[in-house]
């Protein structure tokens, strides 16, 4: 039986035999092809994506979640604060009621996906909505667990990185090596972060005999590390990486530059286009967020040739029924007909 990723992967991550640990099974998720996609844009390569959607939160966030809230309650800390544009609420919510912690969580209003705010709220975390962006909540809850006892448990806290780098260790055993291509959203950078260090150390390890290029990508409006300065109000319907000052810049730059990689941009409208394009051709409803990891690919086609032996692997990070309303202002109207045999028929083949 899988028991989660920190017993999956112990001697690689910061525990001792006596660390109380705190698991909802996380991890463990699947590397699905995504060949439909691949034959409609001509991208010649094996192409997955690893659904991170279907952990226990419906997001990558529960990988970091569960290791710091179980280094936090190793320290013997009661409560757990974080910022956030919605997913690393929801697990942060969830990984403390596990432990029997308490749980507050800073929000940008108005600015978060309707799943990610009912998880929050359902699991019993106190939830403060600020008149601000995730930048200015990051900062407040910097300053708060500075002088209070409360333990931070954004991707600031290292151990966030050690659970996240697991995603890493996971694909390289599916695969039985690295891939070719890693393509990734990066908001607050955590995550590339995390990636980069857990395919180095697995490669290190002599698990695999290469390290992938990373490749990240931002939506426009919010797109720091491209633009090279920060943006003071970003702006994205993918709220989820609506973030102008990522506290992990400087090595999402190292993974970039370390692994020969790049990382891009993608507007809005381009973001909706292959949210739609990935759960129409190949069944899979990610969130916008995670719409740029398929976008990227089609853009680092124009500056690398992809060959049929290469594997790209885009990480799907959040699941799409974490922001219906999004999906719906997206999609067709349902139709509406009497409830009568003939009147669904004709709906059905009179087009
Ligand atoms: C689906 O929840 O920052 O580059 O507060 O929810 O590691 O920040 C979420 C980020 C990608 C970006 N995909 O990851 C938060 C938060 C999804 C996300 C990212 C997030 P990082």
């Amino acid at each position: 039986m899988w028991t989660g990723l920190i017993n999956a992967y112990k001697p690689y991550l910061p525990v001792s035999d006596t660390t109380p640990i705190v698991s909802l099974h996380e991890g463990n998720t699947p590397l699905i092809p995504i060949q439909n996609m691949a034959a409609h844009w001509g991208i010649p390569a094996k192409w997955y994506v690893k659904f991170e959607g279907l952990n226990p939160t419906g997001s990558f966030k529960d990988r970091g979640m569960c290791m710091a809230v179980t280094k936090a309650k190793e320290a013997g800390m009661t409560r757990v604060i974080c910022a956030s544009t919605g997913n690393t609420s929801a697990s942060a919510a969830a990984y403390a009621a596990k432990a029997g912690m308490g749980c507050v969580v800073l929000i940008p209003k108005g600015k978060i996906a309707l799943g990610k705010l009912s998880q929050a709220m359902m699991h019993g975390a106190t939830v403060i909505q600020i008149d601000g962006n995730f930048d200015l909540a990051l900062q407040i809850v910097r300053d708060i667990a500075e002088k209070e006892p409360i333990a931070l448990v954004n991707s600031v806290n290292p151990y966030r990185i050690e659970g996240q780098k697991t995603g890493a260790f996971e694909i390289i055993d599916q695969l039985s090596d690295a891939p070719d291509y890693h393509v990734m959203p990066v908001g607050n950078a955590g995550n590339i972060t995390a990636y980069w260090k857990g395919y180095t150390e697995f490669y290190n390890a002599g698990k695999a005999t290469k390290r992938p290029k990373m490749i990240g990508f931002q939506a426009e409006g919010a797109a720091p590390i491209v633009r090279g300065h920060v943006i003071p109000d970003p702006e994205t319907i993918a709220t989820a990486i609506r973030i102008g000052n990522p506290a992990s810049w400087k090595t999402a730059e190292a993974a970039r530059d370390e692994s020969g990689g790049f990382i891009g941009m993608v507007s809005d409208a381009t973001i909706t286009q292959f949210q739609q394009q990935l759960a129409q051709k190949d069944g899979v409803f990610c969130e916008p967020a995670c719409a740029v990891a398929i976008a990227g690919v089609i853009e680092a086609a124009k500056r690398y040739t992809f060959t049929k032996d290469d594997t790209i692997v885009s990480i799907i990070t959040g699941h799409g029924l974490k922001d219906p309303d999004h999906a719906i202002s997206v999609s067709t109207t349902p139709i509406v007909v009497e409830a009568t045999y003939e009147a669904v028929s004709k709906a059905i083949f009179s087009n």
